[in-house]
Formats: structure tokens, C-alpha cells, sequence
């Protein structure tokens, strides 16, 4: 990554200007170069020092100084600027996310607004690979038409200017004849119109393709898959290298989940070049956990260590009625020792998408410290905005299923049971209050939903049947205020829609349950 702009120029376009005089100062000592932490040099650490609204900034690169903006941005918005020195450097390498779903592929505005506020919070690598980009994988061999060209060219250009790697990646693997010159020609042909726009960084995946080889002169050349792979990812390796020596490559093998011990993946990692990154999922294609043992082994058997491709929070696929804004959990907070980083695929939801990245770039950044619920309160801020934070708080927690966790809508059973608790020991007055609050929150929420925002509009499949749970919980209120006993034929109607609608919300509400208790 090449990058020519002015850190404080960046920070004041993404932020805005601080009353705060800043001083930038550029030093290449082992003080600001090293991470005792990490046992590594880097060029994203930096000391942060504040007295009063005088600042200075200790750092040995563009790149530090503007993190450490981003820092004290941060820090001024949260209220928790002190007088002090701040050292500060990330647990990970690599902190990034990459656009690899199935589905449609997000818009390059959607691109532009998702890379400026990961780059605000500090990520640094960007992976372009929409599966239903054509020109990415069905159609590989053909080069993008000039318009699409110059829009990536705005986004490997807004990248750099963020001091972000844009890698931009090629999926030839569906119909590639991997014996035949004229095909690995094609490729190398494609890979120049990228690079002529500027990218270094370019990723060749070969997940999701037949694990057997198709063509009969492929089979006679290689014998197997493996081999097929090896070659091909060598070759393209040195022609990049003579293109550049500053090219970086990363691959995606066809088996890219399991204990990472299995034939495949030993035999790719330990043939190829240690210095190409290796894209791994872990345990599973969508990982409950990633553990340090784990990443452990796929080092010992490949002789890289993994670069995750994280299936969090996408949600295509057989996921496709799940809604993942939840934060990131189950990362172990040492994995930073044992991979180059993590890269987290999206969903084909920007918007949405922009919670959980945020919670993933708390984590990158220090995963010792990471505390998901305060990060993911503090993304909901960031996307939905401060006013809105606390209501919208009450839908989203209805969107926690997903591959990290089943449990869903606790924050609303532990309103119920306080509650339930207030009712039990005869304290109505409590009760009423509760609900009323939850209630009014939950009408405050839907009112945020209804309005015409880029996120509310992802969100329409889950909100309708929010809606429908609202009303379902506001006519209960009713109907315990005022014993009307017609309401139950119409909450009664509210919850067969509710359970016909596909949208994964609270898997089980038990409002069944709840009523019969009330007509007690
Ligand atoms: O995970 C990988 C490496 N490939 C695909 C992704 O493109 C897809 O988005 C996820 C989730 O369905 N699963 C995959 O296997």
C-alpha cells in the first residue's frame, strides 16, 4: 500500500475539525517501532500524549499518526479524553473484512461508506470478492469494461488514502483448465488490467469449486487437485513477483475448514511460498469459535499460520432469514500469536454489516481487552446514531441467532422475569412500570424503523415481524389493563402471523404460555 496522504487532512474529512492543537511527531525508534506485545515491528503503534488541548503524537508513520487520530476522536466522542500518555498498538496484523458472499454485491457508494468507517476504526485490509461479481469468478478470464474499471480504481485509490491494502481477487476455479498455458495467459492478462489501476494486493480463492479435478488433461498432468493448486498458485505467485516485488497474494484453498491437518491443506501450505497468505474458517465454514490450539495445528501442519476468512456475520445461504448485527464472540484473545489476522465476511446488508465489523475491529485492535457488549453498544452508536442507540437496542436484541450463539432476546426475558418477579410478589405498581418502559421503548424502536434509512430498509424483513411482536405485546398490556376479553381472539390471529413470518427474530417468544397464565 502506497499511500500519499496527510494523516491530519484524513482525520478532518472523516471527523471534522477538533478544537484540539495537535503535534505530529515522526520517530523510528525501537520505542515506537516495536510491540513487546505482539514480539513484532510495526508501523501502526503510537504514544498518545494529552494535557489539556495540547496533544502530541508520537509515532514512526502516516499510517500511526492517523490511528492515533482516529484514537483521540474516539476518545473525545466517548467523553474519556484524560491528561496522560496513551501506548497503543494492535493485537492483530491483519484487521479487515472482505466482501465475499453470495448475493447481490454491495453498491460502490456502499463500498466507499462501509471501507471509511472501517478505516475510522482502524482496520486495515479490505478484501474485494463478491461471489456474484461476474467478472470475479463465472466470467474470470474477461476484463472489466472501462466504467467498472474506474469505479474500482476510486476504491483502490479511497483505500490507500484511508492506509488501507485493497486486495483485489480472482476465482477462476469453476471452468480453469489448469493445464492449459492459453488459460493461466487469461488470468495473467486480467491481472494486469488490476494492477494497472493500482493494486498490489491481489487474492486468487479457490473455495467452492468441485473438489475433483474436471478436465481428463488435468488429471493426466496433476493426478490430483492438490497438485493442480500447487502449481497454479506458484506460477502466478513468481509472474506477480516479477511484476512487482512488492505484490502480495493470498489464497483461498478448496478446503478451507476443518482441523487444518487434513491431506489437502498440509500438502498446499507446506508447497507453496511462505510468504502467501493462506485464508482458513477454522473448525467450520461458519465457526462457533476460533481457538488458539486449533490455529496451532493448521501452523504446524501447513507451515503458515491462518489468515481467517470469518463467516460472521454473512448470512447467505441457507442463513438467509437470520439478521447478524450481534457482536463477534468466541475469538480466543490470544489468537493474535498464533494468525495473521482475520478478515470478516459481510453480509450482502451494508448497512447492517457495519455493527458487528465495528465489534470486529474492537477485537483486531485489542482482543485482550475486547468487551463485546460495550463494543457493540458503542457500534450501534456509531451507525444508528447516540439518539437512536437505545431503542434500537431493544429490536437488535432479537437478531442474535446465528453460528455464534442460539439463545436470543435476552435482554427482553430479563424484562419479563423482573416482571413476572413484581407481579409474584405482589408489587403490580413495579410491574406496570416495567412493562410500560419496555413497551415504550419497543414503540419507540419501531417508530426509528419505519423511517426511510439505508439500514432500515435492509432491515424490513425482520422489522415487519418486530412489528407484528410489538403488537402482539402491546395488546397483552392491553388486555391485562382492561380484561377485555375479545383481545385474545386478536393477539391470538397476531401470533399465528408471527410464526408464519420466515424472519429468524425471537426463536421462541412462549407468548402462547404467557397468556395462559395471564387468564389465570
Ligand atoms: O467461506 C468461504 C471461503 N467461501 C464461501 C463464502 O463465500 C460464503 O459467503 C460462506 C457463507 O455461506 N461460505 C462459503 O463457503
Amino acid at each position: 500500500m502506497n499511500s500519499n496522504s496527510n494523516p491530519k487532512a484524513v482525520f478532518e474529512k472523516l471527523f471534522g475539525n477538533t478544537d484540539y492543537d495537535i503535534k505530529i511527531v515522526y520517530e523510528n525508534s525501537k520505542h515506537i517501532c516495536y510491540c513487546e506485545k505482539t514480539h513484532r515491528v510495526t508501523d501502526e503503534k503510537y504514544i498518545l500524549s494529552v494535557s489539556g488541548k495540547d496533544v502530541k503524537i508520537c509515532c514512526s508513520s502516516d499510517k500511526g499518526a492517523f490511528y492515533s487520530l482516529c484514537d483521540l476522536a474516539r476518545r473525545i466522542d466517548e467523553g474519556t479524553v484524560c491528561d496522560g500518555e496513551y501506548i497503543c498498538s494492535p493485537s492483530f496484523a491483519v484487521r479487515g473484512y472482505i466482501e465475499g458472499f453470495y448475493g447481490t454485491p454491495w453498491s460502490f457508494e456502499q463500498r466507499k461508506s462501509v471501507m471509511q468507517l472501517m478505516a475510522k476504526n482502524r482496520m486495515n485490509t479490505v478484501y474485494y470478492a463478491p461471489k456474484d461479481d461476474l467478472y470475479h469468478r463465472e466470467k474470470w478470464r474477461e476484463k472489466y469494461p472501462e466504467n467498472e474499471l474506474a469505479k474500482l480504481k476510486e476504491l483502490v485509490d479511497r483505500a490507500a488514502e484511508y492506509y488501507m491494502d485493497f486486495f483485489w481477487c480472482i476465482a477462476p476455479g469453476l471452468s480453469m483448465k489448469y493445464s492449459d498455458d492459453a488459460e493461466f495467459d487469461a488470468l495473467i492478462e486480467k491481472t494486469k488490467q488490476l494492477y494497472s489501476i493500482g493494486i498490489r494486493c491481489f487474492g486468487l480463492l479457490l473455495d467452492d469449486i468441485d473438489e475433483e479435478l474436471a478436465f481428463d488433461e488435468d488429471k493426466s498432468v496433476f493426478g490430483e487437485t492438490v497438485n493442480a493448486h500447487i502449481d497454479l498458485i506458484n506460477r502466478y505467485y513468481s509472474v506477480l513477483k516479477e511484476l512487482d516485488s512488492s505484490i502480495r497474494l493470498t489464497v483461498c484453498p478448496t478446503l478451507y475448514h476443518g482441523k487444518g491437518n487434513e491431506y489437502y491443506i498440509s500438502k498446499l501450505g507446506k508447497n507453496i511460498s511462505p510468504l502467501v497468505s493462506v485464508f482458513w474458517t477454522g473448525r467450520d465454514i461458519c465457526s462457533r469459535e476460533l481457538t488458539s490450539p486449533e490455529a496451532v495445528r493448521f501452523i504446524e501442519s501447513t507451515y503458515h499460520k491462518p489468515l481467517y476468512w470469518d463467516n460472521y456475520p454473512v448470512n447467505d445461504c441457507s442463513m438467509f432469514n437470520e439478521m447478524h448485527i450481534s457482536p463477534i464472540i468466541n475469538r480466543d484473545s490470544d489468537l493474535y500469536k498464533y494468525s495473521e489476522g482475520i478478515i470478516s465476511n459481510c453480509m450482502e446488508y451494508a448497512e447492517c454489516s457495519k455493527i458487528p465489523l465495528i465489534t470486529f475491529a474492537d477485537y483486531l485492535w485489542d482482543s485482550e481487552n475486547y468487551d463485546s457488549q460495550k463494543s457493540w453498544e458503542g457500534a450501534i452508536k456509531q451507525v444508528v446514531g447516540k439518539e437512536n442507540a437505545d431503542n434500537f437496542i431493544v429490536f437488535a436484541d432479537h437478531l442474535y441467532t446465528s453460528c455464534l450463539k442460539d439463545a436470543n432476546s435476552r435482554r427482553m426475558y430479563e424484562v419479563f422475569d423482573e416482571i413476572e418477579t413484581a407481579f409474584k410478589s405482589g408489587n403490580r405498581e413495579k410491574a406496570f412500570a416495567l412493562a410500560e418502559n419496555y413497551l415504550g421503548k419497543m414503540n419507540a424502536c419501531r417508530e426509528y424503523l419505519k423511517r426511510d434509512l439505508p439500514i432500515c430498509r435492509e432491515l424490513t424483513k425482520w422489522s415487519e415481524k418486530f412489528f407484528v411482536m410489538c403488537d402482539i405485546l402491546n395488546n397483552i398490556f392491553s388486555f391485562i389493563m382492561n380484561k377485555d376479553e375479545r383481545m385474545l381472539t386478536e393477539i391470538d390471529a397476531l401470533i399465528i402471523k408471527y410464526e408464519a413470518m420466515p424472519a429468524r427474530l425471537s426463536n421462541d417468544i412462549n407468548i402462547r404460555d404467557e397468556i395462559k397464565n395471564l387468564k389465570k
